[in-house]
This record gives C-alpha cells, structure tokens and sequence, in this order.
C-alpha cells in the first residue's frame, strides 16, 4: 500500500471521528433539565445584557416556572432580550444603555433559548425553567 492510499484511509477515519463527535455532540445537547444535574445556578433578579462580545451575564441560568426577571443593558448599543416562546411578554423591547426592563415571566418548563434580536447571531442565552 502506498502512501497516496494511506493517506485516503487515514482521511476516511478521520472523517468517522468527526461524525462520532457530531452525533455525540447532538446527544448530549438533548440532554432535559433535571437529567444528570444539568440544571444551572438560579438567575439572579436582573440578568445583564454585556453586547456583542460579552452576550448575557450569566448566560445559562434556570428559573422556577412563574417567576419573574428583568434584564438590564449594560452596554452602548441597542439590545433586546427576545423569547420565541414561554416568556411573557416575550421581549424585553429595545433597551437603552443602563435601561431596565420591566418584568419577563417565564411561564412554560424547559430550555428557553433567547436572543437579541438585532443581533441574534452573536448574543444567544438560556434560561432553564423548572416545573
Ligand atoms: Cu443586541
């Protein structure tokens, strides 16, 4: 066997190693709240926009269901915190630098993901909400 076809064997295996660690990866991202211990640490009352660069503070954070938080931009730029589903209202609204949001109540349990949604792409959290 030549080298030209070690190299292609050592591609294919590659590549299988690559898929494994994708399909482990999307596993493991179906894991629900309460299995395992994933739950994340209470969200403080406020939850800080950062911006761009620093997204949500803390950025993965649970709540129990019914309950409420704000959301404070700390940064220059205009940004939202906006849900598809579960938080009512389900945005924030576009906030001013050091503007505070009135209270969001998250009234449906599991990963709510939310964004801002002027800059969805850079500034995703979640907020894990408990039964
Ligand atoms: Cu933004």
């Amino acid at each position: 066997m030549g080298p030209a076809n070690l190299d292609a064997l050592l591609g294919v295996k590659m590549k299988r190693v690559a898929l494994l660690l994708v399909i482990g990866g999307a596993l493991a991202a179906c894991g629900r709240p309460g299995e395992g211990g994933s739950i994340p640490a209470a969200c403080p009352s406020n939850i800080d926009i950062l911006g761009i660069s620093g997204g949500f503070s803390p950025n993965r954070c649970s709540v129990k269901k019914d309950e409420t938080r704000t959301f404070t931009n700390k940064d220059s730029q205009l940004h939202n915190a906006s849900f598809t589903s579960g938080a009512t209202p389900p945005t924030t609204g576009n906030l001013k630098q050091n503007e505070v949001s009135g209270p969001i109540r998250f009234n449906l349990a599991g990963e709510l993901e939310y964004v801002c949604s002027i800059h969805p792409t850079f500034m995703k959290a979640i907020i894990v909400v408990t039964p």
